[in-house]
């Protein structure tokens, strides 16, 4: 049962019990709407108290059940605020730990609200591309007056209910026992004559609503961006100011039904579940014991080394971190230092904060200091031997149950649990510069990684606030691995006639935060140069574009050095069009005895794009990735991915795979196609008229 109904000292006490967060199912809301007509019937009753089981009042409506025939079926939450409303026994809604969106909504349906402190309070529908679409945008400003609420539900943001205490949102604030009081305050309220008060009755009051509402809009445009759904919030609490609750809700409505079919809004329900789906491993149940986490050992005092030892110092961690040289050390702790301060700078942090966790930071040069550490992370030199020395010492004083993680991006991480005499506790965990910035971590599981190392490196990810996503061992694993493929293509297309300003400014519009030259000149052309040496010594059956070869020859390694696929003037990171190089590239063409032709923008983002997804594609074949949101989740939150396309694997959804398909087969017939070639899910899906996500 999604409801459970009970009678206490003559209250009806309604609890919502739809684990985990009683999200408003249909059943749920049946429940509701039962409820309430059998306390109507009950003539022993004189009020009734909605409350929720478990972890939340409620989590609003069922977000699973959005464009299926379940979400309009009756009782709709429309319906069930109605006979919450309607009710002539006064409703108590007791408020605790999260009264989000549709759930909000109700509790704004009911006559009376007592909450429990620590609550979080939210309309956060507008994260999922959508506005609240049963009442929220007109009850909540009537509640907690036009600003508070068009803030709240404009940024989706949580508020904790003390802090909303005094307002008409709230008749008490508990003390004690939540369902005692609200019991107690319903056995009081019930006995007062009806009418009862409705949110909806009262005016929304505001000395200038009309001028609030134009600087909301105009603040809301360069947040809003890509993006709809905040500025229907706006539009939808402007018509109830402007034209009263029963207009303001039929337009609400409308915008909602609107909204609930964009692509923007699948998008973000997309990454909504893809980032709670892709801490879920199949093999190992959330009841997989852990292992204790107190200490973090980092070897590598480097860019990447000190990003990563200050994800942990900011979780209250303590980290002992190594180098092998005094002066890199030091120069690696001055750098933590330095961009703490510039946190302090910005009002992001207090000084008091910095040195609290400076404090956590033990810098050492003696590996016998990581005896200690439950867990360490190695960010040396991305190079085998490097690795094989660090992991042999790492075994050598590491305690036992420690657990031992490599931050390579490409390398082979079984080559380098071999170097221990316990791989099972070997596992990847590669981080994205800036280590401290960057959502993305890829967990790369090894042959040998024990399922509880696994679960522990799960666990540990969230707690230093990352997404993160496991992946095989392959070369590159599922980010670069990809990357590798949508760089190619790029260079591909400079040797038949594109530019790199015109290819990097046709994926900006699509959506990407960074183009390929642009990303490769700020994160060195060098490392690209380094890996592609590597494949020619590996896989010479692979076809590269060698443009990007003679862009390094000439010593342009990017933003470092002045140049790159752009100019950089002194100190400055725009990227100016080169002359020169583009002169190189048309000279490179020549020399290939290619004819440049014009490359549309369009041609431009279906390579780069479509490359994406074959090789996404085919990581799924090999089962490098097991599911298609997990690729989505590395792509939006490591790659720059534009969000309100969900992803590359949705985004193909989006286009169709029989669309996507043709396409591919369209490259691989032309030159420069042998990376073209249908991965098999990609031509099973289509034929079958399915998409990875769906
Ligand atoms: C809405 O209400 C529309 C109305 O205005 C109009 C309707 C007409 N539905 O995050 P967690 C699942 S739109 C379905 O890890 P936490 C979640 O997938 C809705 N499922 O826990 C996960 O499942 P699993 C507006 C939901 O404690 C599990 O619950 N509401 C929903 O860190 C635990 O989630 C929102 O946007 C849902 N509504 O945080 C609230 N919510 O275990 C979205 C959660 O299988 N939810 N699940 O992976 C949240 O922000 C957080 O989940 C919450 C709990 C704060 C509630």
């Amino acid at each position: 049962m999604a409801v459970d109904y009970a009678v206490r000292d003559g209250i009806a006490v309604i609890t919502l019990d739809n684990p985990p967060v009683n999200g408003l199912g249909h059943s749920t809301r049946l429940g509701i709407v039962e409820g309430i007509e059998r306390a109507r019937g009950d003539a022993s009753v004189s009020a009734v108290v909605i409350t929720g089981a478990g972890r939340a009042f409620s989590g609003g409506a069922d977000i699973t059940e959005f464009n299926t025939p379940k979400a309009t079926q009756e009782p709709t939450l429309h319906t069930v605020i109605k006979a919450v409303e309607g009710s002539a026994k006064p409703v108590v809604a007791a408020i605790h730990s999260v009264a989000m969106g549709g759930g909000l909504e109700l509790a704004l349906g009911a006559h009376f609200r007592v909450a429990a402190p620590g609550a979080q309070i939210a309309l956060p529908e507008v994260k999922l591309g959508i506005l609240p679409g049963a009442g929220g945008t007109q009850r909540l400003p009537r509640a907690v007056g036009l600003e508070t609420a068009l803030n709240m539900i404009v940024s989706g943001a949580p508020v904790l209910s003390e802090k909303l205490a005094g307002t008409a949102l709230f008749d008490r604030m508990a003390e004690g026992d939540l369902l005692d009081d609200a019991v107690a305050f319903a056995k009081q309220v019930g006995a007062q004559d009806g009418p009862h008060p409705k949110v909806r009755d009262s005016t929304i009051k505001h000395p200038n609503a009309e001028g609030f509402i134009q600087f909301a809009r105009n603040s809301v445009a360069t947040i809003a961006k890509d993006f709809p759904a905040p500025h229907k919030c706006i539009d939808a609490i402007e018509a109830g100011v402007k034209n009263g609750f029963e207009r303001g809700l039929a337009f609400e409505r409308e915008c909602f039904l609107a909204l609930v079919q964009t692509p923007e809004s699948r998008a973000l329900r997309h990454a909504f579940f893809g980032e709670r789906a892709a801490g879920k491993i199949a093999d190992v149940p959330s009841s997989t014991p852990v292992r204790t986490i107190a200490r973090v050992g980092v070897i590598g005092a480097g860019m990447m080394g000190g990003g990563i030892a200050m994800n942990f110092v900011n979780a209250g961690l303590p980290v002992t971190l190594l180098e092998t040289k005094q002066d890199a050390l030091e120069r690696g702790v001055a750098t933590i230092r330095k961009n703490f301060e510039a946190q302090v700078k910005k009002g992001k942090l207090t000084t008091e904060k910095v040195e609290e966790r400076m404090a956590l930071l033990k810098p050492t040069l003696a590996y016998d200091d990581l005896a200690e550490a439950d867990l360490i992370i190695e960010a040396v030199f991305e190079e085998l031997g490097v690795k094989e020395q660090v992991f042999r010492k790492i075994d050598e004083v590491a305690k036992p149950g420690a657990i031992l993680a490599s931050n390579t991006s490409t390398l082979d991480l079984n080559a380098i649990a071999a170097f221990t005499k316990r791989p099972e506790d070997v596992v990847g965990m590669h981080f994205f510069s800036p280590a401290n910035v960057m959502k993305l971590l890829e967990v790369v599981r090894g042959e040998k990684t024990a399922k509880d190392v696994l679960a522990t490196v799960m666990q540990v990810a969230k707690k230093i606030k990352k997404t993160a996503v496991v992946s095989g061992v392959c070369d590159g694993f599922i980010g670069n691995r990809m990357i590798e493929q949508y760089v190619r293509q790029a260079l591909f297309m400079l040797d038949e006639g594109a530019l790199p300003a015109q290819i990097d400014r046709a994926i900006e519009k699509f959506g990407f935060a960074m183009g390929p030259f642009r990303m490769s000149d700020l994160a060195g052309n060098d490392i690209g140069w380094a890996i592609r040496k590597r494949r020619y010594q590996e896989q010479p059956e692979l076809h590269y574009s060698r443009i990007a070869d003679r862009l390094c020859e000439a010593g342009r390694f990017g933003q470092k050095t002045g140049g790159g696929w752009y100019d950089y003037k002194a100190g400055e990171r725009n990227a100016l069009p080169s002359k020169l190089v583009d002169d190189m590239i048309v000279a490179h063409s020549k020399e290939l005895g290619v004819e440049r032709r014009k490359i549309s923008d369009d041609e431009i983002v279906e390579r780069l794009v479509f490359s994406l997804v074959n090789e996404g594609a085919k990581i799924l074949d090999e089962g490098i990735a097991s599911k298609a949101s997990d690729i989505d989740m590395v792509y939006l939150t490591g790659y720059g991915f534009p969000l309100y396309r969900g992803g590359p694997m949705l985004y193909a959804d989006t286009v169709g795979l029989y669309n996507v398909e043709r396409a591919m087969r369209k490259y691989a017939a032309r030159p420069n196609g042998d990376a073209w070639a249908p991965a098999r899910r990609v031509t099973e899906l289509a034929s079958q008229g399915k998409g990875f996500t769906s």
